[in-house]
Parts: structure tokens; C-alpha cells; sequence
């Protein structure tokens, strides 16, 4: 196979003092950070859809970037191949392990469903061949339910119980050829279920469909012998007005409604949270907490922009939060998705290794942060002071559900009157984070 990004190295640890563009100054994969390897804590997946297909095209031209690597057209078998040689040869220079993608990012999609599956059926036997003896697997795979313009009103949430049929077609080989590449997590991102106007929808109608075609996938996937995770993706809109997984909390919801808890979990967007009026801790810990934070999508919005950017992660301060989350949940049954892509200008070989790096040390940073934060004890003491009135025998009898509105009354009755609480503290534990942050 001959090299496709050619004068690249494999990028080396340099350290923070490094000025090598094509090093880590903070990803050391050996590292130990809290008992377990950088690695370990950080399992890095590449996005097919935007690291091997994206080549910059937006709503007012075409793209930039050549992403042929060295096929002689796009939409063929000879180009679906070229892109496995190349997110191998990247992964491997970037010391990745993983990938995830969509159907229709693997191969090209023909207008017979059954051509599409024998394609896939090819790939996949070309990515285990390619890969054998590699340490690199697929993190999640999915079915793309959302490009097609079949999928217009929807996929599980469709009116035409044709398309539907199209729609599970696509699951059952996505989750087949998933479970083929060794993935550890299926995902439902739900581009499209959701609605442009309530005045032509059928709401409750639409989730209890979504939600038959989930516990569908579920038994099928499980009935094949896939033990991993599935993943709800939330995301409030974009494309269409109102999407159903509008957040974690609204996601989490409709699965408890569903029975549907047991088997899927989270995966995590950093811009979705932030589309939905959220920050990415906000929902890290809605989800840990619920039990459900199963895998993150790594990117950020750019805050003076109103959808979904994608860009690489370079703000420190939200991958600190985001791994406190994550070393708090334990970590991830899944891993962290750059669900990110260059800028249109940045067009070259060298930026998509750039684009990593940042994306890579960004996050090796939070997390050496997030544990020092941690480590250091002063805002896991706040808050342990915080709530200590509940630690009272009063507060352990509220707790367990025990006490009642009249006795809690009386109470308040005998007090007549009751002091502020104590402070909130922002100011002093923003102070301590920056502190840490700095060091
Ligand atoms: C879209 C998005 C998707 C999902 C997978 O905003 O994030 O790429 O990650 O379908
Ligand atoms: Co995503």
C-alpha cells in the first residue's frame, strides 16, 4: 500500500515546550493520570463522514479539500477503498483505535438497497482485511436515515410505511456490519425525527414509532450477538425545526417511557448541547447521573454562530469540565467521536493532522486538569459543605422519603423564621478552577 500522506511522521509526544506542529504537547499515551494510561481514559475514534468524505462543500459552494486519496473518482468501490487505505494510514499516525461511520460514508449508496448491502458486505471484509493485525476497530457504526430524500419526513418517525421498511432495512445491515468491525456501540442519531410544522404531525404517533423501530433494532442486535451499547444522540434542531432527542434530559425520557433504559445510553455532543441551549457539562451530567453518559461526541460550536459547527475542540475550560464528568462516571463504555471537520480553508493533508492534534490535546489537557481538580479536593469540599444540613437527622429522613409536609411544617412553625442558606460561592470556585487550570 503506498503512503498517502506522504512526509507526515507518526506524531511523537514532544511536551508542552514543543513547537512541532506534527507533535502532541499534551496527548502521552502512557501517561498515567489517576491509576489508568491517557489512552485508556481517552479512547480517540475518527469520523469517517467528516475526516475521509468532507471536502468542504457548504450552502454556497463547492468543496476544497481533495479527498480522492489517490482514486480516480468519487462514488466508486476503487475511492471507497482508497478512503480505508487512508483512515488507516491517518489512525495509525495519530496512534488512533478507532473509527465510526455511517453506512452510506463506506460505500456509495445505489438506488437498489440490495447493491448497497453487497457493497457493504465488501468494504467490510476490506476494512478486517486491512486492519488485521492492527490494534484499530470500529467504536460505532450507524445508518445514515437522514441524506436520502426518502427520509424526508422522517425515518422511524416517517408517515410511509414504505420508507419505514427502508429505514429498519438500513439498521439491520448497519448493525450487522457494526457488529462485523468488533464496534462497541450502535448509534440512533435522529437527523430527521422531528417535525417542520405540528399544523401536518402527528406527534405521540411519530415517537411510538421511532420507539418500535429502537426495540426492533435492539432485538435484532442483541439476537445477533451484539453486546454493546445503543446510543441515542440528542440534538435540539438542524436540520429540521424540532428534532424528538431534543437533549439528555428529553432523550432520557422517552426511552424510561419506552423500556427501552436498560440497553441504550448517551452519546454526547458537545454543539448539540450547546444548540440546545445547553452547556456540554450540563449534559454529561444529566446523563452520568441518570446512569446513561455512554460515549461523547468531541467537537464545539462557535459561539457567535447559531448551528451546528463542528469545529475541532480547542477550549480547554469545556474539556476540563467534560472529563470531571467522565472520570467522575468512571469513564466511557464508548470513547470520544471527533465529530469534527477542518475549516472549508483549511484544505490540506497537514490540516487534518493539525485538526487531531488540537482536538487530541485539548482533551489529554482536560483530562490532566479534571484529575488535578480532583486531586486538589477544595471544590469536592464545597460542596460536601453544602448540602451538610441533609446529614443532619432531619436531612437523612428527607432523604430517605420518610418525613411528611405536616412535620416539616411545624418545623418551620417552631423556627419561625429561618437564616439565608449558606453562600453559593461561584466567584471563589470559579477562582479555584482557574487556579488549577493555570497551574
Ligand atoms: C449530526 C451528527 C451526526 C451523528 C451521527 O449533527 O452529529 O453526524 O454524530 O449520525
Ligand atoms: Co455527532
Amino acid at each position: 500500500m503506498s503512503e498517502i500522506f506522504k512526509g507526515i511522521p507518526v506524531i511523537p509526544y514532544e511536551g508542552s515546550e514543543s513547537k512541532n506542529a506534527f507533535a502532541f504537547k499534551y496527548y502521552d499515551a502512557d501517561r498515567v493520570v489517576m491509576g489508568k494510561k491517557m489512552s485508556e481514559h481517552l479512547p480517540f475514534a475518527m469520523a469517517w463522514w467528516h475526516n475521509m468524505c468532507a471536502t468542504g462543500v457548504d450552502m454556497f459552494g463547492v468543496g476544497t479539500a481533495d479527498k480522492r486519496f489517490g482514486a480516480e473518482a468519487y462514488g466508486t468501490m476503487e475511492h471507497a477503498k482508497a478512503k480505508v487505505d487512508a483512515a488507516i494510514e491517518f489512525m495509525q499516525k495519530l496512534g488512533i483505535k478507532y473509527y465510526c461511520f455511517h453506512d452510506v460514508d463506506l460505500v456509495p449508496e445505489d438506488a437498489d438497497i440490495n447493491v448497497t448491502n453487497a457493497r457493504l458486505d465488501e468494504i467490510s471484509d476490506y476494512i478486517l482485511e486491512k486492519t488485521a493485525g492492527t490494534d484499530i476497530k470500529c467504536l460505532w457504526g450507524t445508518a445514515n436515515m437522514f441524506g436520502n430524500p426518502r427520509f424526508m419526513n422522517g425515518a422511524g418517525s416517517t408517515n410511509d410505511v414504505d420508507v419505514y421498511c427502508f429505514a429498519a432495512a438500513q439498521i439491520k445491515k448497519a448493525i450487522e456490519i457494526t457488529v462485523k468491525l468488533g464496534g462497541r456501540g450502535y448509534v440512533f442519531w435522529g437527523g430527521r425525527e422531528g417535525y417542520e410544522t405540528l399544523l401536518n404531525t402527528k406527534m405521540k404517533f411519530e415517537q411510538e414509532n421511532i420507539a418500535t423501530l429502537m426495540r426492533m433494532a435492539r432485538d435484532f442486535g442483541r439476537s445477533i450477538g451484539f453486546t454493546g451499547t445503543f446510543l441515542i444522540e440528542p440534538k435540539p434542531k438542524e436540520p429540521m425545526k424540532h428534532q424528538y432527542d431534543f437533549d439528555a434530559a428529553t432523550a432520557i425520557g422517552f426511552l424510561k417511557e419506552f423500556g427501552l433504559d436498560k440497553d441504550f445510553k448517551m452519546n454526547i455532543e458537545a454543539n448539540h448541547a450547546t444548540l440546545a441551549g445547553h452547556t456540554f457539562q450540563h449534559e454529561l451530567r444529566v446523563s452520568r447521573e441518570n446512569g446513561m453518559l455512554g460515549s461523547i461526541d468531541a467537537n464545539q460550536g462557535d459561539v457567535m454562530l447559531g448551528w451546528d459547527t463542528d469545529c475541532f475542540p480547542s477550549n480547554v475550560y469545556d474539556t476540563t469540565l467534560a472529563m470531571y464528568e467522565v472520570l467522575k462516571n468512571g469513564g466511557l463504555d464508548g470513547g470520544f467521536n471527533f465529530d469534527s471537520k477542518n475549516r472549508r480553508p483549511s484544505y490540506t493533508y497537514e490540516d487534518m493532522f493539525h485538526a487531531f492534534v488540537l482536538g487530541m490535546d485539548s482533551f489529554a489537557y482536560g483530562l490532566i486538569k479534571a484529575a488535578e481538580m480532583i486531586e486538589d479536593g477544595r471544590i469536592e469540599a464545597f460542596i460536601e459543605k453544602k448540602y451538610a444540613s441533609f446529614e443532619t437527622d432531619l436531612g437523612k429522613k428527607i432523604r430517605a422519603g420518610e418525613a411528611t409536609l405536616e412535620e416539616l411544617a411545624a418545623r418551620a412553625a417552631e423556627m419561625k423564621s429561618v437564616a439565608l442558606p449558606m453562600s453559593g460561592s461561584q466567584e471563589y470556585l470559579e477562582g479555584v478552577m482557574n487556579n488549577v487550570l493555570l497551574k
